[in-house]
């Protein structure tokens, strides 16, 4: 908060006293305290923090009227969203008082003729689903051919990807080259030396450093969810280390908005947002897309205006789709779901290219999809674990189970013994004693097997697969248990052909981790928007949009699930050679037809030079906000101008909002092309 904020505040504040004390505050008193969050029993019911309300003012509205009207209502904390209201000349506040429950806030601020729009401090979830401690490999990054894209281009440090989470371990071996570093910062010394507000914001900032959104200097991730999202985005590659990300070498901006209780609160992420745009708008830093891979219910106009100022300035919004297996055009999701043009909302596939068992999905409210399951990508350093088996010259990959003992970072190398299925004391030769016992999977729990092979004296399990391929077991509550990996199947069997034979198993804690969840399949798609203002320095927003979902590949999986009905390709994003931007306008028709308005939908097509395409046809879609898309017009190639079109859409409800697309086909009907979106 600048010093005319603070001013105000403190005014405002004895103002409230001095009100307080004269009996003038009505209304009966709420049992709260400052912060605390309001959680419904229903997990998709909306939550937000009680006693607090974001308000957006009418355009004429003064921050003194504000500040009347904020002391009638008890209000006791007040603080401008300083950008908001200067992009929009009109009041962004949060509110807070300690006396008010959000509900007689809403209801009251509702009511006043000065406000336009008032919400709840909706507080949103990470999308990832629970740590699943296994290794594999970067399948992703193959199956949307990542390999031949980077061919082309690996990133260049002009270009920063920015990661609102839960922060990003900036000293992580794979990812502090690629930190963004604010260029006229000085780390550390408690002065605002480039004046943006800011002390000492030298990779970002902290816009929630406690329970009642306090902010500081230091976006050290609080948790391994940011530092995992920014490392699909834009770990550095080719450094013999680790990972690599989308974008080898771009640069990552951290703007850490999770509290401590793990929920993002709109009133943190807007403040995180209005950061990314003075950055970018007064500091000249290319960003090029915020990675947003939380979300929950309750829309919020002043979260929805902030995403849009940033789109104003060229941001993409890069948006995780949810992980509730729900349709969010029937059960809205925000902030992925918001009707919004540089919204980027995307959906979890698996390694077999169908939509993840857990991603949410809607035909008008997600765009596209991207890898989202059993994606490996950094962690905080030595927050993850790392599991193998070497026996002879081979090592096998192998998965911790939840809460086994560790080795040491070099492992336990002792003989293995084959001790069946481990179902009784039976089961285990003498010689397991001190030494590591192999036990196939079945018939009884991986616990129960543990504590038989505890009570043998083993120093280590190994359990293999009772079918093709390694799972990810639990030993289902922490305890004093001994090191425990699974295998799969195939390895387990090779193993145990070589008799009793001296192995080493390593269970340590590493720098990478697997997660699942939308929330990883989103940073595949921002990495793909860094590569491509790489590429295409010059592309506008709409532009680099219709490069990422032209060139995405349509599945019959995703059909109907989604807008484009594709995951992210890549390369192809890279190589389209058709590219279609649109801009839609729209007038009031005549005096003569009464509330009725037409628009003027204009595309442009863009062939690349070298690229064979003919006979293909351009179609106009449609819808309104709850309708699906229809097809308005279809032109064929023939008929395009001057590399242009404009379709003259008429009788539009002067009430209504529409949103418009166009899709260009081949000659066989395949969709080679899709623009931007707009709404009118
Ligand atoms: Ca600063
Ligand atoms: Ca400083
Ligand atoms: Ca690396
Ligand atoms: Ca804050």
């Amino acid at each position: 908060m600048n010093g005319r904020g603070k001013r105000r505040w403190s005014m405002l504040f004895l103002l409230a006293l001095m009100l307080g004390v004269l009996g003038i505050v009505t209304g009966p008193a709420v049992e709260k305290k400052p912060g605390q969050a309001a959680v419904d029993s229903q997990s998709n019911e909306p939550q937000y923090a009680e006693g607090e309300v974001l308000v957006k003012f009418k355009s004429g509205t003064t921050l003194a009227a504000a500040e009347v009207m904020a002391a009638d209502l008890s209000i006791d904390g007040m603080r401008a969203f300083r950008i908001l209201s200067q992009m929009r000349q009109r009041p962004f506040l949060l509110m807070s008082s300690a006396r008010r429950s959000t509900r007689e806030l809403l209801a009251a601020l509702q009511a006043n003729p000065q406000v336009e729009a008032v919400s709840p401090n909706y507080r949103r979830r990470l999308q990832r689903l629970p740590n699943d401690p296994k290794f594999a490999k970067l399948w992703g990054m193959s199956k949307i051919n990542a390999p031949a894209a980077w061919e082309k281009t690996v990133g260049s440090p002009g270009v920063v990807l920015a990661v609102l989470d839960t922060g990003v371990d900036y000293r992580h071996e794979d990812l502090a080259a690629n930190m963004w570093r604010n260029p006229g910062e000085i780390p550390g010394n408690g002065i605002d030396d480039d004046g943006n507000g800011f002390r000492d914001d030298v990779y970002g900032y902290d816009f929630a450093s406690d329970r009642f959104g306090k902010n500081d200097s230091d976006p050290m991730d609080i948790d391994n969810h940011g530092t995992h999202v920014a490392g699909t985005m834009a770990a550095t590659g080719n450094n013999g280390i680790g990972v690599c990300g989308i974008a080898w070498n771009v640069r990552i901006m951290a703007l850490k908005s999770f509290r401590p209780d793990m929920y993002i609160y709109d009133s943190d992420s807007i403040e995180a947002i209005e950061y990314a745009i003075l950055m970018k708008r007064d500091y000249g830093v290319n960003l090029v897309a915020i990675n947003a891979s939380f979300g929950g219910g309750g829309e919020n106009v002043l979260q929805k205006d902030a995403i849009a100022a940033a789109g104003s300035q060229g941001i993409a919004m890069v948006c995780a789709a949810g992980n509730d297996v729900m349709d969010n055009d029937a059960t809205p999701f925000y902030p992925s779901g918001y009707d919004l043009p540089n919204i980027i909302s995307v959906a979890a596939t698996d390694s077999n290219d169908q939509l993840a068992s857990f991603s949410n999905y809607g035909a008008t409210t997600v765009d596209m999809a991207a890898p989202g399951v059993g994606i490996l990508s950094t962690v905080p350093t030595g927050k993850g674990l790392e599991a193998w088996l070497k026996s002879g010259g081979d090592v096998f990959d192998a998965n911790p189970l939840e809460f086994s003992g560790m080795t040491s970072s070099s492992g336990l190398a002792r003989p293995l013994y084959d001790c069946g299925r481990g179902l009784s004391a039976s089961y285990f030769p003498a010689g397991v004693n001190g030494n590591i016992a192999l036990i196939e999977r079945g018939d009884n729990t991986f616990k129960e097997k543990t504590i038989n092979a505890q009570a043998a004296g083993a120093a280590a399990v190994a359990i293999y697969n009772n079918e093709s391929g390694n799972f990810s077991g639990t030993l289902g509550s922490a305890g004093s248990w001994i090191p425990v990996v699974s295998l799969a199947r195939a390895d387990g069997l090779q193993i145990r052909s070589r008799g009793v034979h001296q192995v080493t198993l390593v269970n340590r804690p590493a720098n990478y981790g697997i997660i699942d969840g939308t929330s990883m399949a989103a940073p595949h798609v921002s990495g793909a928007l860094g590569l491509l203002a790489v590429q295409f320095p010059s592309d506008d927003l709409p532009k680099r949009i219709s490069r990422l979902y032209s060139g995405a590949d349509r599945l019959g999986s995703l059909e109907n699930k989604m807008k484009t009905g594709a995951r992210l390709n890549l390369a192809r994003a890279l190589s389209q050679s058709l590219i279609l931007t649109m801009t839609v306008s729209r007038q009031q028709a005549s005096v003569w037809v009464v509330n009725k308005d037409f628009a003027e939908v204009y595309f442009s097509v863009e062939k690349d030079p070298g690229a064979v395409i003919s006979g293909e046809t351009y179609t106009v879609y449609r819808k309104t906000l709850s309708g699906s898309y229809e097809s308005r017009k279809e032109i064929a190639a023939g008929e395009i101008q001057n590399g242009g079109y404009s379709f003259y859409d008429k009788y539009l409800d002067h009430a209504v909002s529409y949103t418009y697309v166009i899709q260009a086909r081949n000659a066989q009907g395949e969709v080679i092309a899709l623009s931007n979106e707009q709404s009118i």
